[in-house]
């Protein structure tokens, strides 16, 4: 009986390693992408993600991006830039919690050119 116990236990975990964390599918602009301008900046996930914090930072610093989606999950998250961005190379970094609760976090860059 506690062989049997022990093995549901085991397949339990297995369980919970086998659903993996939601991965960043896709973004727009795609990484490596050199783009003439940047209406939005969007991540898709394979499942839900709370985006918990997003920067996009240029060739003069930070820029401000205002979040469209808010701290739910989701697998389309969307945030706007609140300027034209100016000709130069970008970085997007984000951190968020997975859908199996694992805190996760990427980058990816564009180039803007006029
Ligand atoms: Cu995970």
């Amino acid at each position: 009986m506690k062989q049997i116990i022990f093995a549901g236990i085991v397949w339990a975990l297995a369980a919970v390693g086998a659903a993996a964390h939601s991965k960043t599918e896709q973004t727009t602009p795609a990484s490596g992408a050199t783009v003439e301008a940047v209406e939005v900046i969007e991540l898709r996930f394979d499942d839900p993600m709370r985006v918990t914090a997003i920067s996009l930072s240029g060739p003069e610093g930070e820029v401000a991006i205002e979040r469209e989606t808010d701290l739910d999950p989701v697998t389309q998250f969307r945030a706007l830039p609140s300027v034209d961005l100016p000709t130069g190379a970008y970085t997007v970094d984000w951190r968020g919690l997975s859908s199996d609760g694992h805190p996760m976090r990427g980058t990816f860059g564009f180039v803007v050119a006029h």
